[in-house]
């Protein structure tokens, strides 16, 4: 399994922290403890190093640089709500200014399949592998009842995959598809979350790290959008839909920091609007929705959250990949195992059953054998005395 001590450490100047300026040797626990055991917490002044494990950071990092990210983000939702759309406002036109493309550039049409699209970018020298997964809308008439059914098998599949890897010889250079985030689109028409919502959101939430969304949230007001927020979260809690939760970072953070996540937090589900055209204002290119009426920009905070959106998903990558590892794979893991063991445990019951059977057909056989030996030498001896006929071959007379 693959485990990255450098979560969070991207995001951060310096996660372990700059050695303070003190000296002091100190034995950590009770009293109780300091008879038993020897554990020890030592903190260096200013620039002195013993060890020099405060480049660890620059290690993990350049370790990091090195290898690449691999990164799989999933839409699902309804049909029509703009998913294909937000993907390329997303990533194929944005949010890596600086990326060097490659291949992929052509629009996504209309989903009918499952359609799995790979980017390859660099970003001040950092490599990322992103995997764009969309999924066909619920509704469409080519998926109709069983609309679900490819989704999940789609996410069951990466993770068989990622295991049947994990257990083969080669385990070093593991290509992990699994899907690390899912966000998913809700309808901005209704009063909150539909049936179908619930079943999926239930389906995926033990598999992926669900990121709910307002679709073309443009069509609400602010008062409708908030009603809707809140009715939809309400809704998530009294399902017990498990969506993505923010770490919990230490209290000594920066300050900045933790506001900023308390911002994105307060922020779900998250309002978006998508568009791909690109329009001159006041001097600025800026991607929006032009109507009769006016302009809604995308990346306008005052607009929509596509910008805490895109927020999260750049400072959280490596904890999306850490719960997908730890948790949602865990569990898959957990499960096959079982399910495993079950079969082995099924597999020798059946062939303990087969043996006992086996040994009472030979008890059987072993009685007629005998009983057969006593039957010729009972007509041996009758023939002897009455010169009768003698059978050759008992057997052709009883059936064994
Ligand atoms: N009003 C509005 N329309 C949108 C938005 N995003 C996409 N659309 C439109 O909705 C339609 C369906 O979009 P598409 O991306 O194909 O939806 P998908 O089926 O969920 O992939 C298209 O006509 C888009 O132009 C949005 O944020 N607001
Ligand atoms: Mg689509």
């Amino acid at each position: 399994m693959e485990r990255n001590s450098s979560s969070h450490g991207m995001s951060r100047a310096n996660p372990i922290g700059s050695p303070r300026m003190c000296r002091r040797l100190q034995n950590s626990g009770s009293n109780e403890d300091q008879k038993s055991s020897h554990h020890f917490t030592t903190e260096y002044d200013g620039e002195e190093e013993v060890i020099g494990f405060a480049r660890l950071p620059e290690q993990v990092h350049r370790r990091a640089v090195k290898k690449g990210f691999e990164f799989c983000l999933m839409v699902v939702g309804e049909s029509g709500l703009g998913k294909s759309t937000l993907l390329d406002t997303l990533f194929l036109t944005d949010m890596y200014k600086d990326r060097d493309m490659l291949a992929v550039q052509e629009r996504l049409s209309k989903t009918v399949d499952i359609d799995v699209k790979q980017l390859d970018m660099t970003e001040r020298g950092v490599k990322l592998r992103l995997s764009i997964i969309d999924t066909p809308g619920f509704g469409d008439p080519v998926n109709g009842e069983t609309c679900w059914k490819p989704i999940i098998d789609y996410v069951d599949e990466q993770f068989g995959q990622y295991f049947r890897a994990e257990s083969g010889l080669n385990r070093k250079h593991i290509q992990d598809t699994r899907v690390h985030c899912c966000l998913y689109f809700i309808s901005p028409y209704g009063h909150g979350l539909k049936q179908m919502d619930v079943d999926m959101m239930k389906r995926l939430h033990n598999k992926v790290n669900i990121i709910p969304l307002i679709a073309k949230s443009d069509i609400l007001t602010p008062k409708e959008l908030k009603r809707l927020k809140a009715n939809v979260l309400q809704e998530i809690a009294q399902h017990n839909i498990q969506i993505y939760q923010f770490p919990n970072f230490d209290s000594d953070d920066e300050d900045e920091f933790s506001d900023d996540e308390e911002e994105l937090r307060a922020a779900i589900p998250f309002a978006v609007v998508g568009s791909n055209s690109i329009v001159e204002a006041g001097g600025k290119t800026i991607r929006s929705r032009t109507y009769p009426w006016g302009i809604v920009e995308v990346d306008n905070p005052n607009h929509c959250d596509f910008l805490k959106l895109k927020k999260t998903i750049s400072t959280h990558m490596q904890d999306l990949k850490d719960v997908t590892a730890d948790t949602l794979y865990e569990n898959y893991r957990a499960e096959h195992l079982k399910n495993d063991d079950n079969g082995l445990r099924m597999a020798a019951s059946k062939s303990s059953e087969m043996e006992t059977m086996l040994n009472k057909k030979d008890q059987e056989i072993q009685k007629m054998k005998s009983l057969l030996n006593s039957m010729q030498s009972q007509m041996s001896l009758k023939g002897s005395s009455s010169r009768g006929t003698m059978l050759s071959h008992p057997e052709d007379t009883i059936n064994v």
